[in-house]
């Protein structure tokens, strides 16, 4: 096999990202209460950018190629937080990663003015679990010139794990997908410029989320890099009965099956272990 991405350079702002074989994102979230490092960075009851930046460097040294920074929990049942809460928690973190660092930051949000914040302070790349639906945001993403990556989420966060029902799974997400894919397109984002996720637990059973994966060469044949997150997640739970803090083991073979299978961007909290699952893989591959 080879792996099967077309766009095989991505430019994301300064940065050119090269997914010629697939690349590692690093999880930093700056939430009190994300699942599993929500709370990490916090020093009494404030979000401490030493802590962020040192996490950050950390992902960095162990090969991440991309840091996203997300400042809303879209676990099921978390607390919303407002435009404002978003604006403060996020923006200082994407500034000190650029400025202090120079990482490839990419910033997990729905909303319009994190989006454009985001892109003034260097942000390089847009990571959308709604795929730009929210009022404004689409606009937002394409005035940037950042390339974005559109995700699929079945319903809400608070609710998108009730009941999900799906007439067929792979069918709905690749349709969904194509059509957020040419509303960018319509808006002036071109396509060497956008990457598409199913959304792994996002309004999905574990049978929806084994057979996307088992069946993730029929989105890739879409023609668009592919972003994957099954980290720590709770299929791996489902798969292992493993409480969060014990879910490396899944999640590493989860990454690799979805590399194996052309996915170029994989988003996980275990920035070591997944680089060398895939360093792994590119030796059998090349
Ligand atoms: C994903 C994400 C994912 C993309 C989260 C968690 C929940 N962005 N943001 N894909 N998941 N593109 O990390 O468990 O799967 S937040």
């Amino acid at each position: 096999m080879q792996f099967p991405v077309k766009h095989t350079q991505l430019i994301c702002g300064k940065h050119l990202l090269d997914l010629s074989r697939p690349v590692v994102m690093g999880i930093l979230n700056t939430t009190p209460d994300s699942f599993s490092d929500g709370g990490s960075y916090y020093e009494e009851n404030s979000l401490s950018l030493n802590l962020v930046l040192r996490r950050a460097e950390q992902m960095l040294e162990e090969g991440a190629k991309i840091i996203d920074v997300g400042g809303e929990s879209t676990r099921p049942g978390a607390a919303s937080v407002s435009e404002q809460q978003e604006l403060d928690r996020v923006i200082p973190v994407v500034e000190a990663l650029v400025d202090k660092l120079g990482a490839l930051v990419s910033v997990d949000t729905s909303t319009a003015s994190v989006i454009t914040e985001s892109a003034k302070k260097g942000a390089g790349l847009i990571n959308d679990v709604r795929a730009l639906q929210r009022e404004g945001a689409l606009v937002a993403a394409a005035t940037t010139g950042l390339p974005v990556c559109l995700m699929h989420m079945q319903g809400e966060p608070n609710s998108m794990q009730k009941n999900p029902q799906y007439s067929d799974v792979i069918a709905d997400v690749s349709d969904f997908l194509q059509r957020r894919a040419s509303a960018c397109r319509a808006q002036g984002i071109p396509s060497e410029r956008i990457i598409l996720d199913p959304g792994f637990g996002f309004g999905k059973t574990l049978a929806h989320n084994l057979a996307l994966l088992k069946r993730l060469p029929e989105l890739s044949e879409l023609g668009y890099p592919l972003l994957v997150g099954m980290s720590r997640k709770s299929m791996v739970a489902q798969l292992l009965d493993r409480p969060v803090d014990e879910r490396l083991v899944g999640s590493l073979a989860l990454a690799m099956l979805a590399a194996e299978r052309g996915a170029a961007i994989i988003r996980v909290h275990d920035v070591a272990a997944t680089v060398d699952v895939l360093k792994v893989l590119a030796a059998v591959v090349e």
